[in-house]
């Protein structure tokens, strides 16, 4: 199995997809309330995540298929398995904020090995293959060599992890009191990828879903950067945990320091 020329499979169809987005039609119909405070899912995310897994099951039907709209999640540690992330960034989405994308990571025996995220508002397709180097669209990323004085910090939260938001604002404000500035931008993949580029230094967030990183992962350490917890462990890529994605320099160690 040529991963590259998986990739360049995923990308068309997360093109397609991203495309859905850009052509949606905006109503309150296509909202639908999840558990949780402010927690949404649209018919767009589902019909996104339909369209996802009918095309990569045409492309890798090897491989499983988990995605964030599923009724149940089941995580395969052993094999190869897509983990989905139809709209990452909903909430921007339904409010037309122009901050969402299509996530789509390929694990192999729970280890991330190939990436793809499409950020349709500005037509960037962010991808990587493991071994093989990040890309935006065809041009290669990397991260910077910057530390937190220079740094521009990204975090997220959520208005239904009421227990995780002290100690992220408080992360936030510490990170002020050094670095050049914060940022909240309400999708994680995204985040990841603008650390890969080299936009950003250094994202957190204390909870987060397999689905959100599992592409950015990849993409962020063939860029050069770090992946790990909040804690400097390994990702959790079968249930909630915590993500920090930097560019190895910048540390959740330094901004705790400040
Ligand atoms: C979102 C993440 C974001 C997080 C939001 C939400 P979704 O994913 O990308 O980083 O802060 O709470 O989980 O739900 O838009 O796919």
């Amino acid at each position: 199995m040529d991963l590259s020329v998986v990739k360049n499979k995923v990308c068309a169809l997360v093109r397609e997809c991203g495309m859905v987005m850009l052509n949606a039609d905006r109503s309150e119909a296509m909202i639908d309330a999840k558990s949780g405070h402010q927690n949404f899912v649209t018919t767009y995310d589902k019909m996104i995540q339909d369209m996802l897994k009918e095309g990569l099951g045409k492309i890798l039907p090897e491989a499983a298929f988990v995605g964030e709209e599923d009724e149940i999640h089941s995580y395969a540690s052993k094999g190869l398995a897509f983990i989905v992330d139809p709209i990452d960034g909903t909430t921007n989405f339904i409010k037309d904020y122009k901050r969402s994308c299509v996530s789509v990571g390929l694990v192999e025996d729970n280890e991330p090995v190939m990436g793809v995220i499409f950020n349709p508002y500005t037509d960037e397709m962010f991808s990587a293959v493991k071994g093989e180097g990040a890309f935006c669209n065809d041009k290669q990323i990397h991260v910077t060599d910057q530390p937190l004085d220079n740094a521009l910090v990204l975090f997220g939260t959520a208005p239904y992890y009421e227990d995780m938001q002290t100690r992220v604002f408080e992360l936030a404000q510490k990170s002020l009191r050094k670095c050049i500035d914060v940022r909240r931008g309400g999708s994680a993949a995204l985040d990841m990828v603008d650390v890969a580029a080299g936009r950003a230094e250094i994202y957190f967030e204390p909870r987060i879903c397999p689905w959100d990183i599992a592409a950015g992962a990849v993409i962020v350490r063939e860029a050069g950067g770090v992946v790990t917890n909040m804690d400097g462990g390994e990702i959790s890529l079968g249930g909630y945990g915590s993500i920090c994605a930097s560019n190895g320099v910048t540390t959740i160690a330094d901004i705790e320091a400040c």
